[in-house]
């Protein structure tokens, strides 16, 4: 049974037992993102007072604008997990490329594979809404003692042995899962430190919030303009109510705690929709199945998807297992 004010220290030392044949190194993979999630809400918080703000000239392999503290939040998540010589590769959404990591005296020893959206949603920065960091763990399927390859990285979701996301918003929480549930916890900014806030969240079955970007309606599949106007009909307990905030963290957060379902479709300008597999949908989609919800691309449980490519995008349905069931019914007809 969760302890109150436990702190996330604690609670993965106490939960160390629970990582099956882990030699303490995922404890010590969740504890360097603890740290570099300090890192990043530290600059994100001022992001408003020091000029960090804007973009960084350059543009990311997405081709978006990066703004600077994209740009730091990468570093810093980069930086911390390297220096620690606990795994033996990132990926990352700022990232052209996987990056290997030669342990210096360890010889590719480590067995941990990282993929990060270091900070999500990050065209908000400037209008002061919710952004996060989203992060999703494998064990690496290569020989250790290799360098790490592309299969390391592209490997289906239901392998992830950990996923979470850090949410930089009223409050800046850290809300993970190994496999056992979905914990959150709160950042005292006073002493710096996480305290378990939410321990065992889970999707309310059914909700009554869609969140989808109305402005592509008459970009989307016929089944999800379909879906949409179901939503809005005054029948049984409809309309439900609409809720975008346009940073994926925000809006499955609030879905999470409230109900409701989330979704960004393929459409005529994105052919495979926006949001990336490996370190946006399959994270997110680990969190909703611990958390009793369910997670798709309309058709196929986005878990099961086979990657092909680092920086792929999948369509994303991902919320209350009823919605997310009725919404696929309408995209099969
Ligand atoms: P749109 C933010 O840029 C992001 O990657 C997600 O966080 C968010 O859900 C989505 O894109 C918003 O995209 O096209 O609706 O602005």
């Amino acid at each position: 049974m969760a302890k109150q004010n436990q702190t996330l220290g604690e609670f993965i030392i106490e939960k160390q037992a629970e990582f099956k044949y882990s030699s303490g190194e995922l404890s010590k993979l969740i504890n360097a993102i603890r740290l570099a999630a300090k890192v990043v809400n530290h600059e994100v918080n001022k992001a408003g007072l020091v000029d960090i703000l804007g973009t960084a000239g350059e543009t990311n392999v997405q081709g978006e604008q990066q703004q600077k503290l994209d740009v730091l939040a990468n570093d810093a998540f980069i930086r911390t997990l390297t220096n620690r010589e606990i795994v033996c590769g990132i990926a990352s959404e700022e990232e052209d490329t996987f990056i290997s990591i030669n342990s210096s005296d360890k010889n590719h020893q480590n067995k941990y594979v990282v993929l990060i959206d270091p900070l999500d949603g990050s065209s908000n920065i400037d209008v002061n809404v919710s952004v996060g960091t989203i992060f999703s763990i494998y064990r690496r399927v290569t020989p250790v003692g290799t360098p790490v390859t592309e299969e390391d990285f592209l490997q289906p979701g239901k392998n992830q042995v950990a996923a979470g996301y850090v949410i930089y918003g009223t409050s800046t929480m850290l809300v993970y899962t190994t496999g056992h549930g979905v914990n959150g916890f709160t950042l005292n900014p006073a002493i710096g430190t996480f305290y378990l806030s939410h321990p065992n969240m889970t999707y309310p079955e059914n909700g009554r919030i869609y969140s989808i970007n109305e402005g592509n309606y008459v970009h989307f599949p016929q089944g999800v303009k379909d879906y949409i106007k179901y939503c809005q009909a005054e029948e049984e307990d409809r309309p439900y109510t609409s809720r975008y905030i346009g940073s994926l963290v925000s809006d499955f957060h609030r879905n999470m705690i409230k109900g409701g379902i989330f979704i960004y479709p393929k459409s005529s300008k994105a052919t495979d929709g926006k949001l990336r597999l490996l370190y946006e949908c399959n994270p997110m989609a680990f969190l909703a199945e611990q958390a009793n919800a369910k997670a798709s691309d309309g058709f196929r449980r986005i878990l099961d998807i086979e990657p092909t490519e680092l920086h792929q995008r999948v369509p994303f349905f991902c919320g209350s297992k009823r919605m997310v069931e009725k919404a696929e019914a309408f995209m099969q007809r």
